[in-house]
């Protein structure tokens, strides 16, 4: 009898979700870091996160990319690991974006921390997902996503969207979120910005 012996994904070796950090070990993993230097315009107050230190770590992303970037029919996978902390009230985020491809959807999941998942379609109507370990978000497609650290560690989730999708940045840069996520006393506070 012919047998097959099984190897270890080639490129992308291991994702630890049993420790539960969410750290991609493999070769080809790529990473990007933001920093709140490049985050400039991306917070309400803009003049509080230009007096804070540029080289503060905001977030750091970590791909893997099996295909070509653009390429039909394939997948990419990532893992972000969001800081906590607030510029003037407002939590940590990511800067959020739409898709190039309007059309392709995306998965997150929660793997540790907490946080909020702002979702917005393009008519600007927004609602907001708790995102916590174990937790599962279908982000559908003509929906700008964006995640919001509103604990105390630093929020990982996992992502898996298609490698066609792209990324509109400037949507909003330009126009923003249609609501915003501040320390409130009692919690986090969802305020509208239409
Ligand atoms: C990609 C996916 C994530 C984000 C990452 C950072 O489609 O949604 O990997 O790129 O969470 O967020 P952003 O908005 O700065 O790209
Ligand atoms: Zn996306």
């Amino acid at each position: 009898m012919q047998t097959i012996p099984p190897t270890l994904a080639p490129s992308l070796a291991a994702v630890d979700f049993d420790g539960a950090t969410g750290l991609l070990h493999g070769a080809s993993v790529v990473e990007d870091v933001r920093t709140l230097g490049d985050l400039a315009g991306v917070f309400e107050a803009e003049s509080a996160r230009a007096a804070l230190d540029p080289s503060t770590v905001a977030y750091r992303v970590q791909c893997y990319f099996p295909v070509a970037d653009g390429t039909e029919g394939g997948l990419f996978f990532g893992c972000t690991f969001l800081e906590p902390g607030d510029v003037g009230g407002e939590y940590f985020m990511t800067k959020g974006h739409f898709h190039a491809k309007r059309d392709t959807a995306e998965f997150y999941w929660g793997i540790r921390g907490e946080g909020l998942l702002l979702l917005m379609n393009e008519d600007r109507t927004i609602r907001a997902e708790r995102i916590q370990p174990g937790s599962l978000h279908y982000i559908p497609g003509r929906v700008a996503h964006r995640m919001v650290n509103t604990g105390t560690e630093t929020l990982t989730f996992g992502a898996c969207w298609p490698s066609d999708a792209g990324h509109d940045y400037a949507t909003i840069r330009d126009e923003g979120f249609s609501a915003r996520v501040f320390k409130g006393p009692d919690g986090p506070e969802i305020r509208r910005r239409d």
